[in-house]
C-alpha cells in the first residue's frame, strides 16, 4: 500500500501544520511553551521539507539524464542565514510569514535569531556562496563540496578597541538545514610510503602503503534557487577519526591552537583557516585540503561508476571540476592517482583525463597568497602525490617547454612547478595552470595582469587557457532579502523580470529624472539609515543622525585594500574641523566592519587606530555631528546586508593592481551607494557601466603604481611634500589619540620608514580631493539620489547569474536542465 502523501502545500494552512508537527514530533515541544529556537527550527524544518522534494527530483533527473555536472571544490562557503533566502527564493515567505502570524510568532525576530553560516573568510568565500544560489536559479546540475567546519569564522570583539578573537560555534545546537549522508562516507589516506609493485605482465604500479586513515562524513545543505525548482546540494566533509589515528602536534599560533582540543583526528575539519591570503606552510591546513578533495573526487568517481558503465575517457562529458583558487588543487595529482595507480591507465591518458576535467579561478596576485608547499612536508603528508607532481613536471619542461624555448634554464625554473630557489616548494597555482584545460581571472584588469605578470609564460605557450569571467553577486540575497522595499519598488516600476535577468534593471534609467520614483527611493535609502543608526547605536553606543552622509568600508581588513588611507583623511577632516569650524562641510559619519587574520599584526593596529580615533572624534564636543566614526564590530554576511542597504558612499580604495575584483563593490553600488575608488579590479567595469559621472574615481592606474615604483618610490617626498599629510601622520602618531605615542608606531613606520608599500602617501591628496568633490555632490540631494538610482540601473552586469551562465558555456559546456514543478 502506497501511505497518503503527507501535506507539502504552499499554503498557509499547510505551512501552519508541518510548523506545529515539527514542533510537536521532531522537537517534542509544546506550542504553548516552545522556546523562540524552538519556532526557529521548526519553521525551518517546515521549509525544508519542502526543498528537500525538489532536491531529490533534481538529483534523479540529473542521472537519469546523464548530463554533466559541474562540481564546484572550495575550501570556504561563507553562507550567511539560509531561512529568509530560502523562503524568498522559493515563494513561501508571505504564506509563511502569515502562518506564523496567525500562531503570534513574527516572522522578522525568528529570522535576525538565525546564526551565520561563517564557513570563509571574505570575497572568495561569499563568491562561492553565490554561485550556488545562481546554479540552483538558472538549472545548472551543479554540486558544491567543502568542509564542514565545526568553527566557523571567529567571533570579532573589540576590548578597548582593539581586535579579540572568540570561536564561532554556530552548530552547536545542530543546524537544522544540513543532512548527514552516513552511506556516502569516505575514506582517506594519509602519510605512509610509495612502493613499486608489478603486475603478471611485468607492469609497474605503484601502491601507497602504511598509511593512515581519516574517514569523511557528508553533510547535505540544499541550495534553494529562485523560482526555480532546481535545488543542487552542498557537501560538507566532517572528518571523523578512523580507529588509531595518531597526528602530529603542529604549530599554528594561539587561535587555532586554542580551538585543538578534542580527538585529534577530528580536529581536521574543526576550524577555518582565519587568513584569507593563506596559511602557507602549515601542516593542518595541507591535510584538511587533501581530506576534502580525496572525499569530494572519491564521491564523484563512485557516482561516474553508479549506473553506467563508461570507459574512463567519458569521464570528462561527465563532470568538471572547477577549483576555487588553489586550495583544492591537490585534486590534480588526486585524480591522476585515481586513474594510473587505482585504475591501471596508460599514464598519457590520465593526464589528457585530468586537463579535460579540471579549470581553475585565481583570485589573487598578491605574492604572500600564492600557495607553496616544502617539498619535505608534502613528501611526508603525500609522499604518492609528490611522485606525481614530479612526473607532471618533467614531462612538461621537456616537452613543451623545451619545445618552445630550446635550452632556456630560465624558463624551466619561471615555468616548473617547483621552486628551487630557498629551499625547494610545490606552487600550487602553476599546477592549477598546467592541470586544466582553462584558467580564468575574476575581473577584466584582473584577468589581463594575469596574463601579462603572474602567468605571462604559461600565457606564452597556452593563451587558449586563459580568460576572463569576471565576479557577480546574486542579486536575490544582495538586493531581494536584504532591501525588500527598493526590491519591491523596482518591481512595482518595470516588474519582477529583472530578478531573473538582471539587465532589465536598465529600464530603470528614465525614473532617475522622475521627482515622484527619486522621491521613493530617497526615502527607502533614509529608512535604512535610520534602522542602521539604531544598529549603531546599540552596537557601539554612538548617536548618528540618518541625514549624515554614510561613508562605509566593509571588508576583510587587510593593508592593500587601505582602511589607513581612510584613516588618514578621517583625521585630515577632524582637523579641517577644528580649524575651520564653519566651513560649509556636510556632516558624515564613516563606518567600518573588517575582521583582520588573528597573526596580522599591522591589521590589528589599523583597526585599534581607527577605534582610538573614533572614540576622540565622537566625544569631541568642538566637532558634534559633522563627524563620527565607528566600527562595528563582528563583521559578517547578516550585518553587511544591513549595512549595504544604509550606505550612501562605498570605499573601493584598494592600490591598484591589487584588489583581484571585490564584490562587495557591486553590492554598494547595485543599492544605491555611489563608489569613491581607484581603477582596480572590478571597479574599472564599475565605471564603465555607471558612466563616469556616476562615481568618484581617483588615484594612481596600474601602469602609474608600476611606473613610480620602477622610478623608486620614497613616502617621505609626500610627507614632505604636503604640510596636511605630515601633520595628519605625526597626530595619528602622538599620543593624543590614546596617551602614549608608541601605540600606532608600527602603523607610522610602515606608512613611512618600510617604504609604504601599498603606496597610501602617493595616493593620499588625489583622494582627499576626491572627498572633497563627494561632500560637493551630496549636498545636492536631488543630483545624488538620481546618480544613486543610476547606479541601481545599470550594475545588471554584475549578477552572479550572468557569470556562472559564462561558466557554464565557456568553461563547463553544461546544459540548463529544468526540473518540473
Ligand atoms: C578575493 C579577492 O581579494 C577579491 O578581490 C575577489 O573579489 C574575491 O576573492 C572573489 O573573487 N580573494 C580572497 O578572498 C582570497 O582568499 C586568496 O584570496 C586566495
Amino acid at each position: 500500500m502506497t501511505p497518503a502523501p503527507c501535506d507539502l502545500g504552499n499554503s498557509t494552512d499547510s505551512l501552519k501544520n508541518s510548523i506545529i508537527n515539527h514542533l510537536r514530533f521532531t522537537l517534542g515541544a509544546y506550542v504553548e511553551s516552545a522556546s523562540q529556537n524552538d519556532w526557529w527550527v521548526a519553521t525551518c524544518l517546515a521549509v525544508r521539507d519542502r526543498v528537500m522534494e525538489h532536491a531529490t527530483k533534481s538529483r534523479t533527473l540529473h542521472r537519469q539524464s546523464g548530463v554533466r555536472r559541474v562540481h564546484y571544490l572550495s575550501l570556504e562557503y561563507l553562507m550567511g542565514r539560509l531561512l529568509e533566502n530560502n523562503l524568498r527564493n522559493s515563494g513561501l515567505y508571505d504564506a509563511t510569514k502569515q502562518a506564523l502570524g496567525e500562531m503570534g510568532k513574527d516572522l522578522d525576530v525568528l529570522l535576525d535569531s538565525e546564526p551565520d553560516m561563517g564557513l570563509g573568510n571574505g570575497g572568495l568565500g561569499r563568491l562561492a556562496a553565490c554561485f550556488m544560489d545562481s546554479l540552483s536559479t538558472v538549472n545548472l546540475p551543479a554540486i558544491g563540496y567543502g568542509i564542514h567546519y565545526e568553527f566557523g569564522l571567529f567571533r570579532q570583539e573589540f576590548v578597548n578597541g582593539k581586535q579579540v578573537e572568540h570561536p564561532d560555534a554556530w552548530m552547536r545546537d545542530g543546524s537544522p538545514w544540513k543532512i548527514a549522508r552516513p552511506s556516502y562516507r569516505q575514506t582517506v589516506q594519509l602519510y605512509g610510503r610509495v612502493v613499486q609493485k608489478f603486475d603478471d605482465y611485468g607492469h609497474p604500479r605503484s601502491e601507497w602503503i602504511e598509511t593512515k586513515s581519516l574517514l569523511g562524513l557528508p553533510w547535505d545543505i540544499p541550495i534553494v534557487g529562485y523560482d526555480s525548482h532546481t535545488v543542487n546540494v552542498l557537501r560538507l566533509w566532517q572528518a571523523q577519526a578512523d580507529e588509531d589515528f595518531n597526528f602530529q602536534v603542529f604549530n599554528e599560533g594561539s587561535y587555532v591552537e586554542a580551538l585543538r582540543d578534542k580527538a585529534i583526528a577530528e580536529t581536521v575539519s574543526k576550524v577555518l583557516y582565519p587568513n584569507d591570503s593563506t596559511e602557507n606552510g602549515k601542516e593542518l591546513r595541507l591535510v584538511q585540503q587533501y581530506f576534502f578533495v580525496a572525499c569530494s573526487l572519491a564521491d564523484i568517481v563512485r557516482r561516474f561508476k553508479v549506473g553506467y558503465t563508461l570507459p574512463w575517457s567519458d569521464f570528462p562529458s561527465k563532470a568538471a571540476i572547477q577549483l576555487n583558487d588553489t586550495h583544492p588543487a591537490v585534486a590534480i595529482p588526486e585524480l591522476m592517482r585515481i586513474l594510473v595507480d587505482l585504475e591501471g591507465l596508460p599514464w598519457d591518458e590520465a593526464w589528457a583525463i585530468c586537463q579535460e576535467t579540471f579549470s581553475y579561478t585565481n583570485h589573487t596576485l598578491l605574492p604572500e597568497a600564492l600557495e607553496m608547499w616544502s617539498v619535505g612536508l608534502f613528501e611526508r603528508v603525500l609522499p604518492r602525490h609528490l611522485q606525481i607532481i614530479y612526473r607532471i613536471n618533467h614531462s612538461f619542461l621537456e616537452g613543451d617547454v623545451e619545445a618552445k624555448w630550446p635550452g632556456d634554464a630560465e624558463k624551466k625554473r619561471t615555468l616548473s612547478l617547483i621552486e628551487e630557489r630557498g629551499g625547494k616548494y610545490v606552487r600550487m597555482a602553476n599546477l592549477s595552470v598546467l592541470g586544466s584545460h582553462a584558467t580564468n581571472g575574476v575581473a577584466a584588469l584582473h584577468t589581463r595582469l594575469l596574463c601579462e605578470r603572474l602567468f605571462a609564460d604559461f600565457y606564452a605557450l597556452y593563451p587558449d587557457r586563459f580568460l576572463n569571467l569576471t565576479n557577480g553577486i546574486t542579486f536575490r540575497r544582495w538586493l531581494d532579502v536584504c532591501n525588500p522595499q527598493l526590491s519591491a519598488l523596482i518591481t512595482e516600476t518595470i516588474g519582477d523580470s529583472w530578478k531573473k535577468d538582471a539587465a532589465l534593471l536598465r529600464q530603470l534609467d528614465p525614473y532617475a529624472d522622475d521627482p515622484a520614483f527619486r522621491a521613493k527611493y530617497a526615502k527607502i535609502k533614509r529608512d535604512h539609515k535610520v534602522v542602521l543608526a539604531e544598529i549603531i547605536q546599540e552596537e557601539c553606543g554612538v548617536t548618528v543622525s540618518p541625514d549624515a552622509l554614510f561613508d562605509v568600508q566593509i571588508k576583510r581588513l587587510h593593508e592593500y585594500k587601505r582602511q589607513h588611507l581612510n584613516l588618514l583623511n578621517i583625521v585630515t577632516l577632524y582637523r579641517e574641523i577644528l580649524d575651520n569650524p564653519d566651513a560649509d562641510f556636510h556632516p558624515r559619519v564613516f563606518i567600518f566592519g573588517a575582521k583582520a587574520a588573528p597573526g596580522y599584526f599591522l591589521a590589528k593596529n589599523i583597526i585599534h587606530a581607527i577605534n582610538s580615533v573614533a572614540a576622540k572624534v565622537n566625544n569631541d564636543p568642538r566637532v558634534g555631528d559633522k563627524l563620527k566614526v565607528v566600527f562595528l564590530p563582528n563583521y559578517r554576511v547578516s550585518l553587511a546586508e544591513k549595512i549595504i542597504p544604509a550606505s550612501d558612499l562605498s570605499e573601493q580604495i584598494s592600490t591598484a593592481g591589487k584588489e583581484a575584483s571585490g564584490t562587495g563593490n557591486m553590492k554598494l553600488a547595485l543599492n544605491g551607494s555611489l563608489t569613491i575608488g581607484t581603477l582596480d579590479g572590478a571597479n574599472v567595469e564599475i565605471e564603465e557601466e555607471v558612466g563616469s559621472e556616476n562615481i568618484f574615481i581617483f588615484g594612481l592606474t596600474v601602469e602609474e603604481v608600476t611606473e613610480l615604483r620602477a622610478k623608486g618610490y620614497n613616502p617621505w617626498d609626500y610627507y614632505w611634500a604636503n604640510e596636511k599629510l605630515r601633520n595628519t601622520i605625526d597626530w595619528i602618531s602622538s599620543d593624543y589619540f590614546t596617551g602614549n605615542a608608541e601605540e600606532f608606531q608600527p602603523l607610522r613606520q610602515s606608512l613611512l620608514d618600510h617604504g609604504d608599500p601599498y603606496l597610501c602617501l602617493a595616493d593620499y591628496q588625489p583622494y582627499v580631493d576626491a572627498q572633497a568633490r563627494v561632500d560637493a555632490a551630496y549636498k545636492n540631494q536631488d543630483h545624488w539620489v538620481k546618480m544613486a538610482i543610476l547606479n541601481t540601473a545599470r550594475v545588471g552586469k554584475f549578477s552572479s547569474d550572468r557569470t556562472i551562465l559564462e561558466y557554464a558555456e565557456k568553461v563547463w559546456k553544461l546544459p540548463q536542465v529544468v526540473i518540473d514543478g
